[in-house]
Order: C-alpha cells, then sequence, then structure tokens
C-alpha cells in the first residue's frame, strides 16, 4: 500500500475502496486518524463483508448517542420502563462464551499448545472470511474506536472495532475508554493496537439464525480477531475476552501480565488502602468479590500487571462491568442493586421482562406469572426437553453498566499508572478440597500451586455441562494464547523481578458440608480479604500446613466480630480449615498429569507438586487424613 508522509492513504487501493464504501462525512472522520495501518483493515473488513453504509463513530456525545438510539430503533435492545435502561436477547443457543467454535489461527511450521483449540491459520482464515462474505448486507457497519486500559498510559492499548451489532457498539461504550481521540494523538504511531471484526451474520427478529455457523478466530500474528454468527458478549465484544488473548501473547512477549482478575481496594485499619488482584473463572465470585461492602472496586474482569520501577502496579482495561445478574439483590450487593433499579444506563441481558421491568433470579422479588424471556414466551410451570422447570431468567443473564455509576469506584481506578498490587488471590468453585484461605510459601510456591493448579466447577457462563471438575489455570485456560508451560515460566520470571513480589493467597467460598451446604456465607470473603491485608502488613500470623499458610481461630474470630458482627464457633473453623491431605493429594496428582503431556514445562513446577505431595503424605501417615489446623499449631 502507497501512504503519504502524513499517514493518509491518498491514492492507494485502501483508499479506492474508503471512498466507495464511505460518505465525505464519515470519510473525513476517518482520515483524520493519520494511521495507515488502521486504514487497511478497515477498508479489507467493508470490502469482505459488505454493508450498505457505514458510520464511524466519533468520541463526540453526538455520535456515541447515535449508536444508543439505532440500538433500541432497530430492535436490537428495548426499552424498559426505567429511564435509561433497555433490554437485548441473545438467541437460545447463543448465552454463553463458547470454546468449541474458538480457535487460535496458526502459522504453518509454529508449535501451539494441543490444550487449546487451534487450526492452521490458512484454513481457519478461509473459513471465518467465507462466512463474512458479504455478511453485512443490508445493514450499517460500525467503526469504533477504544482503547484498553487508561489512555495516554503504558497499560494502554488502542483498539479499533468493526460490527454491524448496535448492541455490541453500545455495549463496548459502556465497558470501554473511548479511544478515537487517543488514535488521533498517536498517529501513525500507535503501533500494536488490536483489530477486532464482526457480524452477527443473517437476523431473523433481531437474532443471530446461524448461530450453529458460529466461528470466532484469533489470528495472533496480526492482532486481529474475527467474531461471526453470534451476539452474546463473551464471543462478541472485541475488547473483553478477545482482547484478552491477544493481550496475553502480546504480553507475555513484553515481560508484562494480562490477567483475568478484579482489582480492589480492601480499606485496612487507620485509613489504609491496600491493593489486591484477584483470579476466579467465570462465576466463581470474582465481581461480588471486588463489590464486597466498605471496600473500593477498580475492577471486576480484566487488568494488566507491569513492574514500575520493581514494583507491581496494575491497571483495569475495562471501565464497565458485565456482570452476572444471578443473585444480585439488595441484601447481597445494595450498590449494584442501586443502579439496576435507578434512571441511568443499563443494558440487561437475557433476563424476563413483565410490564417493562426485569426480573432475575434471586433478585429477592416475586417471581412474575408470565412475561419475556430469551426464549420468547415464558409462563410459571413451563419445563424444559427434559421436564425440569424452565427458569425465568437464564443462568447466565447479564447486565452492563459503567463503573462510573458506582458509589464504590476507588479514586485511583483511572490512574494512568495504575495501583500499587500489594497481593494476588486465585480462587476456584470447590465443594471438598482447599479451605476458605491461604497463603502461599512464596511467589513462585502461589504461582505454581494455586495458580497453576486452580480448578474449577464448571457454570453457565459458558456453553456446556455445569458442576463438573475443571482445570483452568490462573482462570485463563479460556483465553491463553500460547504453551502452559511458557505462561507459567512468564509469571515465574515477572515475580522474580518484582522487590517485593506481591504475596500470593488461594480462596475457596464453595466448600460444602455433608448436608451439601456451603459452610460459609456470602459475606465470610470480607474475612479473608482483611486477613489478606493485615498479612501484607505484617499484623496477622499464621498456621504453617503442607500447602501454605493459614490464619489462626483467634485472628478469624475477631476478623469476623469486627467486620461482619459475627461469631465463628471453632467447631466451624476446625471444619473449615482442615487439611484434607488424601484430596489435595489427589489434586497433585491431576495437576501432574496435565502438564505431563505439556511442552516447555518448567522443571521446578514438578518439583514443587513432587515436594507439596511429599508433605501431605508424610502429615497423612503421622497424623490422619483430615489435619486440624489445632494439631498443626501446636506443631510449630
Ligand atoms: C466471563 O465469562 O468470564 C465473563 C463474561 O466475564 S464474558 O464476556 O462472557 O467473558
Ligand atoms: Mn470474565
Amino acid at each position: 500500500m502507497s501512504t503519504e508522509k502524513d499517514g493518509s492513504s491518498t491514492g492507494s487501493p485502501v483508499m479506492a475502496i474508503l471512498e466507495s464504501r464511505l460518505d465525505k462525512a464519515n470519510l473525513s472522520k476517518l482520515l483524520a486518524l493519520k494511521n495507515p495501518a488502521m486504514h487497511k483493515f478497515v477498508a479489507d473488513a467493508l470490502e469482505l463483508c459488505r454493508p450498505d453504509s457505514v458510520f464511524v463513530c466519533t468520541d463526540s456525545a453526538e455520535d456515541v448517542a447515535y449508536i444508543r438510539d439505532q440500538s433500541v430503533a432497530r430492535g436490537e435492545e428495548a426499552p424498559l420502563a426505567t429511564r435509561g435502561h433497555t433490554i437485548h436477547f441473545d438467541g437460545q443457543s447463543d448465552l454463553a462464551r463458547d470454546p468449541g467454535s474458538t480457535k487460535y489461527l496458526v502459522p504453518r511450521g509454529v508449535v501451539f499448545s494441543n490444550k487449546l483449540n487451534h487450526e492452521p491459520k490458512e484454513d481457519g482464515l478461509s473459513y471465518v472470511r467465507d462466512l463474512l462474505t458479504g455478511a453485512m448486507a443490508g445493514k450499517q457497519a460500525l467503526v469504533r474506536f477504544f482503547c484498553l486500559g487508561p489512555t495516554n498510559s503504558s497499560f494502554a492499548i488502542p483498539c479499533v472495532q468493526v460490527t454491524d451489532s448496535f448492541y455490541v457498539a453500545h455495549s463496548e461504550d459502556l465497558l470501554y475508554r473511548r479511544g478515537y481521540e487517543e488514535f488521533k494523538r498517536l498517529g501513525g504511531s500507535s503501533k500494536g493496537f488490536f483489530k477486532f471484526l464482526h457480524s452477527a451474520g443473517e437476523l431473523e427478529h433481531n437474532i443471530s439464525k446461524n448461530d450453529h455457523k458460529r466461528a470466532i478466530r484469533i489470528d495472533l500474528e496480526d492482532s486481529v480477531v474475527y467474531s461471526v454468527n453470534t451476539q452474546y458478549a463473551g464471543n462478541t465484544v472485541g475488547l473483553k475476552k478477545l482482547a484478552l488473548r491477544l493481550a496475553i501473547n502480546k504480553a507475555s512477549r513484553e515481560g508484562w501480565l494480562a490477567e483475568h482478575m478484579l482489582l480492589m481496594g480492601v480499606h485496612g485499619p487507620k485509613d489504609r488502602v491496600t491493593y489486591l488482584a484477584g483470579a476466579f473463572p467465570s462465576a466463581c465470585g470474582k465481581t461480588s468479590t471486588a463489590m464486597i461492602p466498605g471496600e473500593t472496586i477498580i475492577g471486576d474482569d480484566l487488568a494488566y500487571l507491569r513492574l514500575v520501577g520493581g514494583t507491581c502496579r496494575a491497571a483495569n482495561v475495562e471501565a464497565g462491568i458485565f456482570g452476572i445478574i444471578r443473585d444480585v439483590n439488595a441484601a447481597a450487593d445494595p450498590v449494584i442493586w442501586k443502579v439496576l433499579t435507578e434512571p441511568g444506563e443499563v443494558i440487561f441481558s437475557n433476563v424476563l421482562v413483565k410490564d417493562g421491568t426485569p426480573y432475575w433470579e434471586g433478585d429477592g422479588r416475586e417471581v412474575p406469572e408470565s412475561g419475556t424471556n430469551y426464549a420468547g414466551q415464558w409462563r410459571k410451570g413451563m419445563k424444559d426437553a427434559e421436564g425440569k422447570p424452565l427458569p425465568h431468567s437464564h443462568a447466565n443473564s447479564r447486565y452492563t453498566i459503567a463503573l462510573r455509576s458506582l458509589a464504590n469506584l476507588d479514586a485511583e481506578y483511572d490512574n494512568p499508572e495504575g495501583v500499587p498490587v500489594s497481593g494476588v488471590i486465585y480462587g476456584g468453585r470447590d465443594s471438598d478440597t482447599c479451605p476458605p484461605v491461604c497463603e502461599s510459601f512464596d511467589w513462585a510456591h502461589g504461582v505454581m500451586t494455586m495458580g497453576a493448579s486452580l480448578e474449577s466447577e464448571t457454570t453457565a457462563a459458558i456453553i456446556g455441562k455445569t458442576g463438573v471438575r475443571r482445570f483452568d489455570l490462573m482462570s485463563n485456560i479460556d483465553f491463553l494464547s500460547m504453551p502452559l508451560g511458557r505462561y507459567i515460566q512468564k509469571h515465574l520470571s515477572f515475580g522474580g523481578k518484582a522487590s517485593p513480589a506481591p504475596r500470593i493467597f488461594s480462596v475457596n467460598y464453595f466448600l460444602r458440608g455433608s448436608d451439601g451446604k456451603y459452610l460459609t456465607g456470602m459475606l465470610d470473603k470480607k474475612v479473608w480479604v482483611h486477613w489478606m491485608e493485615r498479612r501484607v502488613h505484617g499484623e496477622a500470623e499464621a498456621i504453617r500446613t503442607p500447602i501454605g499458610l493459614i490464619p489462626r481461630y483467634e485472628d478469624v474470630a475477631s476478623l469476623y466480630k469486627e467486620l461482619l458482627g459475627k461469631e465463628i464457633s471453632r467447631e466451624l473453623y476446625v471444619q473449615l480449615f482442615s487439611i484434607r491431605c488424601g484430596k489435595l493429594i489427589e489434586k497433585i496428582d491431576r495437576i501432574e498429569k496435565i502438564y505431563r503431556s505439556e511442552i516447555d514445562v518448567p522443571d521446578v513446577l514438578y518439583k514443587t507438586l513432587a515436594d507439596q505431595r511429599q508433605r501431605l503424605v508424610s502429615l497423612q501417615k503421622e497424623v490422619g487424613d483430615v489435619v486440624s489446623p489445632e494439631v498443626l499449631a501446636a506443631r510449630r
């Protein structure tokens, strides 16, 4: 492509395409950004998808309002009774992320992990480009610019999104920082930007008709993600999980970390704010941890971690929440409840609507007799194909809001330098193995036995059976774009360069008693994060166990009292924090087996797991299969 010195594409084939596809006003908005590589991407997308018209969205309030209004005018969203609230429905089989249809495009000669869905680049490209050919006929293409992370910051990654879905473009407006001015500021030097091309495909009643031909293809070489025949945000909103896959790869090349993590400020004694980052698989308590009453939120889903002068600092990549709505109610989450029930911009998806009011499972209200949901008309007593009661709202139904509408937003949330990270949390959905909280011996021990050994029972956030135990290293297995072993090695070296490295903790909110009931309550996580906060500042002791450091009864009891006004019995504490040697050994065996079939796994991982197994085996022989924390405390 020939480009002029000023960064425009005058006289080139790219320019010819843009001139033929865009009207004057939109062309001039696009060309005000002097970025030939971006022009080339947009031209290719338009030539491939052949929309009837194109709208280039700047950061102006007027342009953004056009997207929001058109989403309603075209029926992709419908207004609800409360001002600013809308409902969007995805198709009946398009209600969650679809790992099976998501593949990396691997160039010839490159060895990729057999744990990650991939195919030869040429095959995958031609498959997805075929599906996208002419996919925007009869529609308008939207070209939007955003920024992952705060603008004008070392965390920032500019992004361009081309989509024919007003719902996707509107969601992105709530979820991300605007980036048109950032592209303008960077001019041709905005290298390494991410590109996303999405089409919902042919529609029937605004639902993707061909969702059986859903395809998401990730081109790591060219930093492009293609997505077609789907609307569910996890498959379509470029800057969310599509970008995470590109970012993990980029981060590994550049020595930082792109993580599926919340970021929060824990408010400790003497007005101290301590920042923690936390990785949890989808629907396992990530948002509710970030939203713990009395603490402040920076982000609930995606964080970039960088070393700045030896300190680990992190920024929220996003500016909004695409959160699970199930069990959000006035008691459990008063801050989100307020946003969801008062005027302001909210997109609800896949909930039940009755007379303009959205309803969902666990909202604490009477379920209406009937209404409209993702499957059409719903009535109480309806059964699914297996004869089970059909829930009024889908288990993965969600709300989309901007963080700025939250009363508990942390003051530092937009700091271009990020915030210092004192601790990293790894949590999974685990009924019977790990204690509610445990601190690793050091960074490397935490990376390998907590992050890289994470397992979690599956949830409705991905298509497939729920409740099945699944390996999910760092809660990033669905987004990993490089061999597992190399990713672990990157974590080890990152922490090795930090002084001090953040502490690493594991949590488990999902331990169950023999009656199948959860042993801890929704708000008990406040106690665990405050114990971490005290540990960071050297203000709480710990009991050494074969798997790491756990809290003493005295500290747990005083934190329950101080933070929740509750008593916790010694019996419950012992039940929660007993070391289940047999279960923990089985877990190590499962994890080791997974890594044995992978490439480039650092030897230290096997050694660390073997040492931990040995400690557990000795304890089991000496004391028994389930060992009380009080026995361990007495052994010191
Ligand atoms: C998750 O499933 O982890 C989410 C929602 O945060 S999605 O956009 O589907 O990824
Ligand atoms: Mn997520």
